[in-house]
């Protein structure tokens, strides 16, 4: 199933009359604030987030999995979804491939495929937390940490041929995430079990081609109750030194303790030139992997201050591999994305209306009351507008989600897929 710009353009009618009313009011309220309301669009338009290949089927907890009818049953199935999503969107511009859950075995058809939706190959993902069919080997108790040198270089080897699939894909990132730790005090010694890790991702980050770089993950504790080898940022970041230029952070905005200051962390290593990825959700409580902006829309906001900041001022951190890394229980998964890639633009929009300099002659000042009603003025303000018009520019609809549920989308899928199909992933 693909969506047809005419398809979308129609739906469109209905709401553009509300729009323009909507978007030249608020239009000219930022240019009386001295904003340049045609680059804010611009940079939103531009804003591109990967969707991940095991997002598009329904997730699932440790008690169970609710299957969605409809689901992708295939690589070719999920790079279609992706396809929808951006039609409607515009904001999909990027697939993020997990392997090996979602190894090609068409290359080219698959290429086509994402040229065919205007899709682009970023980051691709490793896995050594699950044994694979086939494997020799258990990562049981752990893969780059093991403290068998087999299981770590059965780890590494794995790495090493995610990389030459995504070569073959025009990805330029690889990000790892490992799930090792231990469950129970005394299991493992957590010095060794670091130095094993360093030496695992020194030798991943030597196989890397010129262009590439590499991502790491962290990880307070799941699956492990008791420790993670890679267990924040500062790990990360040391571990990333350790490697070399082209290796980074990644920051999952569900991977911290409660209560953590993301945005902080965020400031941190922006300022070191050491973020490279960025994993999109929300939480309540831990790594609930709930939709983007469902539960802490302020904290996101603030968090996307950090990102701006950086992204103007520290020139040495790379172009951001932006990714969603949400799972849907309950949620139908693509009508999930389009609220997570809604919030995600949201934020971001309303982070460029913050007056820097009046923020920084506040800061200066000592002026704490102003500090606070510049960030917050521009958290009010309605920027739906904005995102509507970047979309329309771009070929988009005015509401995705609208759209996607007049046009039946979901119906539609059911039809070519049956209902009973299951998505690979976990
Ligand atoms: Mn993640």
């Amino acid at each position: 199933m693909q969506l047809s710009k005419d398809n979308i353009q129609a739906q469109n009618q209905s709401g553009l009359k509300h729009h323009e009313a909507n978007y030249n009011h608020l239009a000219e309220g930022l240019t009386a604030q001295g904003i340049d309301v045609e680059t804010l669009v611009k940079a939103v338009a531009d804003f591109q987030v990967a969707v991940p290949s095991w997002a598009l089927g329904a997730g699932g907890t440790r008690f169970g999995r609710f299957s969605f009818h409809g689901e992708p049953g295939n690589l070719e199935q999920k790079m279609a979804d992706v396809g929808i999503l951006h039609a409607l969107t515009q904001t999909a511009g990027a697939v993020s491939l997990h392997i090996p859950w979602d190894t090609p075995e068409d290359y080219a058809a698959v290429k086509q495929l994402a040229d065919q939706h205007g899709i682009v190959f970023d980051a691709i993902n490793s896995n050594t937390f699950q044994d694979q069919p086939g494997a020799a080997l258990s990562y049981k108790h752990g893969s780059l940490c093991n403290t068998d040198e087999a299981i770590r270089a059965q780890a590494v080897e794995h790495n090493h041929e995610v990389v030459r699939i995504g070569e073959k894909l025009g990805s330029k990132s690889l990000t790892v995430w490992l799930a090792d730790g231990t469950s129970f005090p005394g299991q493992r010694s957590f010095q060794k079990a670091l130095a094993q890790t360093e030496k695992s991702c020194k030798e991943i980050y030597a196989g890397l081609p010129d262009d590439w770089s590499m991502l790491i993950e962290y990880k307070p504790y799941e699956p492990n109750f008791y420790s993670t080898v890679i267990m924040d940022w500062g790990t990360s970041f040391m571990l990333a030194n350790a490697c070399g230029d082209r290796a980074y952070t990644l920051v999952d905005l569900g991977h911290h303790l409660p209560n953590s200051n993301i945005e902080q962390v965020v400031a941190t290593l922006m300022a070191k030139g050491k973020l490279g990825g960025f994993h999109f959700n929300d939480s309540k409580y831990g790594d609930d992997d709930l939709t983007v902006g469902s539960i802490k829309p302020y904290a996101l906001f603030l968090i996307f201050n950090e990102l701006v900041y950086g992204m103007r001022n520290n020139p040495n951190n790379p172009d951001m591999a932006w990714m969603i890394d949400a799972s849907h229980n309950i949620k139908d998964p693509l009508e999930d994305l389009m609220q997570s890639l809604e919030a995600i633009q949201e934020a971001y929009a309303k982070a460029l209306l913050i007056d820097q300099e009046a923020l920084t002659a506040a800061q200066l000042n000592h002026d704490v009351v102003q500090c606070q009603e510049i960030l917050q003025g521009a958290y009010r303000t309605d920027v739906r507008p904005l995102l509507e018009r970047a979309r329309l520019g771009r070929g988009g609809a005015l509401n995705p989600l609208g759209a996607y549920r007049a046009l039946g989308v979901r119906e539609g899928l059911i039809a070519e897929r049956g209902k009973h199909t299951v998505a690979t992933g976990l």
